[in-house]
């Protein structure tokens, strides 16, 4: 069923529910003398790059190949754009490996029409930190399709990985593979229904009309809790304090320090938004939200060409109710423009989707980890880590 995935150290199919297979590591690490020293062999009209993401000419390279090749949704409507700036964010975060950025090139035209991507990060799985690579922006050029060139791409990223000392490694997709360790529904909140309504994303509710429709979703001009603002350089410490706590709770999290938080979560223009409520008397930071900034190309809609999408990232209530928090998120996001606010079912979310008008999405996103085997699926509630 799956020729590349079942040769792959991951959980397989056949072992779901056989609770004697230890939890942890497939595979032990091998010497890094014996990992392989030659990249692997591509198709002979094609060749390795490594891509420089500081470099503007390239990095405008991988944003086109992703514009046009990228994840679509299952009726090809729309396509993910995401944005130099936020290529550059993703992929440059502490610690990052220059040699993990890799696209593949047509030899005679240089045309790049193959990438993937790593970036380390250290992730608790229950009591275990582990050093893995998060794996993202795995793209074959659409007239390339269905060549086996995507797992030559992976076993490329692997190995480099490995010449790392790294052996783990965490990613998420729309497909299903040997073996999802938790699977979650995305939920989208409208905040420009008239918008998501004319170019295909949402439809008319029965019974509804346009004008009441519009109401429904209404959301106050400003927010509301006291203390509620942007967070600023000088808050890393007490918001990398607030979120270790908050994320110690959850089965799968990321294990950030103040360098993590700084890249991950300081506000970058139409990248990230962060914010926080601190104590009007005491200054304390008590609540935190953020968001990134992730459009969508609208295929083939005569009017409209971008879909303005907000994701929910991590949030953090100890104070606000988290649904106050995330409703003035959602009119934070409102100010900003954005046509929509997305969030996974994962930490507490649930607690607020229904209430704040979220409505569930097609397809599922499922988690996967390399070379780490977990007993069982995790619930989404129990999953702490939000990939790009
Ligand atoms: C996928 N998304 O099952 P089997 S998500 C992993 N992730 O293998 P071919 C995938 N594997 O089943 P195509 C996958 N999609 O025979 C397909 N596969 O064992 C597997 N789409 O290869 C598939 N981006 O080259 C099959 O297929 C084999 O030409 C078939 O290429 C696939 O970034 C793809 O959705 C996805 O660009 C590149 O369809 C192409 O179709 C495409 O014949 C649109 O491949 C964009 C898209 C995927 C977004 C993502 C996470 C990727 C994770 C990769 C796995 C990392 C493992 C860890 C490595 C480091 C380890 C250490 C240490
Ligand atoms: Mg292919």
């Amino acid at each position: 069923r799956h020729k590349f995935w079942e040769t792959q150290p991951v959980g397989q199919f056949k072992d779901i529910g056989d609770t004697s297979l230890p939890e942890g590591p497939i595979e032990p690490p091998t010497p890094i003398s014996e990992v392989k020293q030659e990249p692997y062999n591509l198709p002979n009209l094609y060749e390795w790059v490594t891509c420089d993401i500081d470099s503007e000419e390239m990095c405008a390279e991988v944003y086109n190949l992703l514009t046009n090749n990228y994840v679509e949704d299952d009726e090809n409507m729309f396509r993910f754009n995401y944005s130099k700036e936020f290529l550059r964010w993703a992929l440059r975060p502490p610690g990052y490996f220059k040699s993990w950025h890799i696209g593949v090139r047509v030899k005679s035209s240089k045309k790049l029409v193959a990438f993937i991507t790593g970036v380390p990060a250290r992730i608790r799985v229950r009591d275990n930190v582990v050093t893995m690579a998060e794996v993202n922006f795995l793209c074959v050029h659409k007239k390339l399709r269905s060549k086996r060139l995507a797992p030559v791409m992976i076993k490329e990223v692997t190995r480099r990985v490995h010449l790392e000392n790294i052996w783990q490694a965490a990613y998420t997709a729309g497909v299903v593979l040997p073996t999802p360790v938790s699977t979650c529904q995305y939920w989208h909140r409208s905040l420009n229904p008239k918008k998501l309504i004319d170019v295909g994303f949402s439809r008319l509710g029965a019974r509804m009309t346009m004008s009441r429709t519009i109401k429904l979703y209404k959301l106050p001009e400003s927010t509301v809790t006291p203390g509620f603002r942007k967070m600023e350089p000088h808050d890393v410490p007490a918001v990398t304090r607030l979120l270790r706590e908050y994320l110690s709770q959850f089965a799968i999290a990321p294990d950030f320090d103040e360098n993590d938080v700084e890249h991950w979560l300081l506000p970058k223009e139409n990248v990230v938004d962060s914010f926080l409520v601190a104590s009007p008397e005491t200054h304390e930071i008590t609540d935190f939200c953020s968001f990134y900034t992730l459009p969508s190309s609208i295929l083939g809609n005569p009017n409209y060409s971008t879909l303005k999408a907000a994701y929910s990232y991590y949030n953090v209530s100890t104070k606000t109710p988290l649904l106050q928090l995330m409703n003035d998120a959602l009119i934070v996001a409102k100010q900003k423009d954005f046509d929509v606010f997305n969030a996974l079912d994962v930490m507490q979310n649930e607690s607020f989707l229904k209430e704040l008008k979220f409505g569930p999405g097609d397809g599922k996103l499922h988690y996967y980890l390399y070379n780490y085997r977990i007993r069982q699926a995790v619930l989404a509630s129990e999953l702490g880590l939000v990939l790009l």
